[in-house]
């Protein structure tokens, strides 16, 4: 199809651009990474979100382009934030998504050390994002992958948690660090008050398997301080902030300098 010619072209001549979310400290409120998200600035029909075009990509080979330029791309701005001092040496991290096809891409783990090589970064300032599903597809491959890449020391995450297998078990085997809460936890608080003991119960689970979790889809100052009340201490969301454009998200960050 045409839309795929016009994406390999889009890729090779920086029509793609990444915006990034801030993740904060519920305590503080204070940035502790970002996410970096993806959008296709086309020339004819604009900003293009990544649902319509990353399945695209997944489905014509292109996405192992496409992550290896948002990886590039990615670590080049967070090298530029930490030479400017906008964020801690230690601490923050910027993570990006990384689709279950380049877990079956020997490749992957190469350009992963090759951008931490080319960029200086300590490998624990990269975290990949991947959803359960792509996690947990148990096959050789992708197991040999994650465990390079856990041994490279990048962070690795569970997205979207609670929507695919959530098998409980997984995260002690799995050499994962964090854990982001699918947004719909968040987001059903309001509705029922026998929630609130659900989302305490992930977290202490959470908590308790030794890895970091991140809760995502926080819209209201209520939804932040009760996540807070319950010992959770990351969270993401439009109360916090929307995906930004580098140069604003920069700003964001000089701000609170
Ligand atoms: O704002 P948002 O519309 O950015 O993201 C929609 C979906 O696209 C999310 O599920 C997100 O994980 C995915 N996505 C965003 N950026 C990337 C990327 O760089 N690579 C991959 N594989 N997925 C991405
Ligand atoms: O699947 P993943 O979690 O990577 O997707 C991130 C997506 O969530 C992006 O599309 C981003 O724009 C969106 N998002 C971020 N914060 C919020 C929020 O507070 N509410 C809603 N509805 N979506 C959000
Ligand atoms: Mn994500
Ligand atoms: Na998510």
């Amino acid at each position: 199809r045409q839309i795929v010619g016009e994406l390999r072209e889009a890729i090779r001549s920086d029509q793609l651009v990444l915006f990034y979310q801030p993740i904060v400290e519920l305590a503080t409120g204070r940035i502790e990474g970002s996410e970096a998200l993806v959008r296709w600035n086309h020339p004819v029909r604009g900003l293009i979100m990544p649902d319509h075009f990353i399945p695209v990509a997944e489905a014509s080979g292109l996405i192992a382009e496409l992550g290896r330029w948002v990886l590039r791309a990615a670590v080049e701005q967070l090298r530029q934030w930490r030479e400017n001092s906008l964020t801690a040496q230690h601490g923050f991290s910027m993570r990006i998504n990384v689709s279950a096809a380049d877990l079956q891409s020997l490749e992957f783990v190469d350009d992963v050390r090759d951008a931490l090589a080319k960029t200086g970064l300590p490998p624990e300032s990269l975290v990949l994002e991947l959803t359960e599903s792509a996690i947990i597809q148990n096959n050789e491959l992708d197991r040999y992958t994650l465990a390079s890449l856990h041994r490279l020391g990048v962070g690795l995450e569970i997205d979207d948690f609670g929507t695919g297998y959530s098998s409980m078990g997984y995260l002690r085997k799995l050499p994962v660090d964090a854990v982001k809460v699918d947004r719909q936890f968040v987001q059903e608080l309001s509705k029922d008050s026998t929630q609130l003991g659900f989302l305490a119960a992930i977290q202490q689970v959470i908590r308790s398997c030794g890895l970091q979790g991140i809760w995502e889809g926080i819209e209201t100052a209520e939804q932040a301080e009760a996540l807070r009340s319950i010992g959770c201490t990351s969270g993401q969301g439009y109360y916090f902030g929307r995906p930004l454009p580098g140069p604003e998200f920069t700003d964001q960050l000089s701000q609170q300098q």
